[in-house]
């Protein structure tokens, strides 16, 4: 279990004071150039030995994308780029960090980027985050008039600028490759990969694009140790997590915890048990609205990490992101919702995409009346793993992986509703 003094994001529990006092007296910008003093080749191998895993939803390991930037510059700058664009529905964690704590997330920022050769960071904000962008950006100023950042940071010898950049609310600006384009002032369309932005990223220039939450963890990883980090949770697994709780559950919030902790748990000590009681509870999307929902007897033993949601449970952890829905819930209005999220979203570049997205919605659609044949749900099966590992972005996975999940798991639920509408008994919720 996580003892309070082990938590990194200490405001999320009452400490709401964000400027660089309050920052400053839970512990940031505290021994930062005695940090960097250590070297490059020491903090990449401490962040190795840390296991911390990308907190942005795919979980590559931060230490490993680190150590493919080049060590040394072949004339082209080298970039950290911040993806602070958290848009996966469910998901408002780098939110909290951004809101209350950004000076973590800035001692971050300077720290990976002396680690990566990097002068210069760019934050890219989500469209719709002002308070953040405006939270954000005072830390920012206070950092530089506190010669923390800019000309020898935090008298570390190293010049460091950072920018904020604000986004103007497209989901796929989130995928890596779509955020660099839109940096440089294009339309977000992802890039084939490879080349990955380690090789040509930001500008034809080396680029590593991290999580907020995946840089703002790393003084304090490296304040403690990487040892101490990788204590919590299971091997491949580690660390300490904020998983973002809502739905029905009696009180969504915000929280950290140890990797690995169990679902029941994470919903009982934190949010005061499921709406209605266990009994109550029909489904589970633990990692935002891209990984596959479960029923809901599946959840209450399940390990929250990467490799028991993967293996056991055929979902993941994505962001930590997790929905609970009730049996108050219609599962597939539900899906139905995400699907035609995932249309809207969609940059329309390649045809299994753009089409597909389109074709999941509308048999969706007709799914929530009960207007179609039992076996459109084998075509509609199909038709999503026509779209899944046939695109350019991971866009037409996350498409395709929460309507896998409704058939998988709740394939009683569809079969159930047609026969209901061919034999006239409409259910209430389909109806609304
Ligand atoms: C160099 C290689 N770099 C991989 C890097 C790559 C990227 C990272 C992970 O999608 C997922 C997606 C969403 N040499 C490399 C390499 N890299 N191989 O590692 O790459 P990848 O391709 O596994 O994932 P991705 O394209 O970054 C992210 C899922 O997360 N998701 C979350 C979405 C989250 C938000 C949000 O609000 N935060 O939108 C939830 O499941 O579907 O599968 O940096 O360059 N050989
Ligand atoms: Fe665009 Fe979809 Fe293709 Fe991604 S998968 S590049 S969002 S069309």
């Amino acid at each position: 279990m996580l003892k309070d003094q082990d938590r990194i994001f200490t405001n999320l529990y009452g400490m709401y004071d964000r400027s660089l006092k309050g920052a400053m007296s839970r512990g940031a910008w505290d021994g930062t150039k005695d940090i960097m003093a250590k070297g490059r080749d020491w903090i990449v191998s401490e962040m190795k030995t840390s296991g911390l895993r990308g907190r942005g939803g795919a979980g590559f390991p931060t230490g490993l994308k680190w150590s493919f930037m080049p060590k040394e510059s072949d004339g082209r700058p080298s970039y950290l780029v911040v993806n602070a664009d958290e848009s996966e529905p469910g998901t408002c964690k780098d939110r909290e960090i951004m809101r209350h704590d950004p000076h973590t997330l800035i001692e971050g920022c300077l720290i990976a980027s002396f680690a990566m050769n990097a002068n210069a960071c760019y934050i890219y904000l989500r469209g719709e985050y002002i308070r953040e962008r405006e939270a954000l950006q005072a830390a920012i100023d206070e950092a530089y008039d506190a010669g923390l950042v800019g000309k020898n940071a935090a008298k570390s010898g190293w010049d460091f600028d950072i920018y904020l950049h604000h986004g103007a609310g497209a989901y796929i600006c989130g995928e890596e490759t779509a955020l660099l384009e839109s940096l440089e002032g294009r339309k977000g369309m992802p890039r084939m990969k490879p080349p990955f932005p380690a090789g040509a990223g930001l500008y034809g220039c080396p680029t590593t694009v991290n999580n907020v939450e995946s840089i703002a963890v790393v003084p304090t990883i490296l304040r403690r140790g990487g040892a101490w980090f990788a204590g919590f949770g299971r091997p491949n697994n580690a660390g300490t997590k904020l998983f973002a709780i809502s739905g029905h559950v009696n009180n969504p919030c915000v929280v950290e915890e140890a990797m690995s902790i169990s679902f029941e748990e994470l919903i009982e000590k934190h949010c005061g048990g499921i709406r209605g009681g266990w009994d109550n509870l029909l489904a589970v999307i633990p990692g935002g609205s891209s990984v596959p929902v479960v029923r809901g007897e599946h959840m209450r033993d399940a390990v929250m990490d990467f490799d028991y949601l993967r293996n056991e449970l055929q979902s993941g952890l994505g962001t930590a992101a997790v929905i609970v829905m009730d049996k108050q819930t219609d599962i597939i209005k539900a899906i139905w919702r995400l699907s035609a999220f995932y249309k809207h979203e969609s940059c329309g570049q390649c045809t299994p995409c753009r089409e597909g997205t389109g074709w999941m919605m509308r048999v969706m659609d007709r799914l929530v009346r009960g207007e179609a044949e039992v076996e459109e749900i084998d075509m509609l099966l199909d038709v999503t793993k026509q779209v899944e590992g046939h695109t350019i972005c991971a866009l037409g996975d996350a498409a395709a992986w929460p309507v896998q999940g409704l058939i998988r798991n709740f394939r009683d639920v569809i079969e159930d509703r047609i026969k209901d509408q061919k034999a006239g008994r409409t259910s209430a919720l389909a109806a609304e």
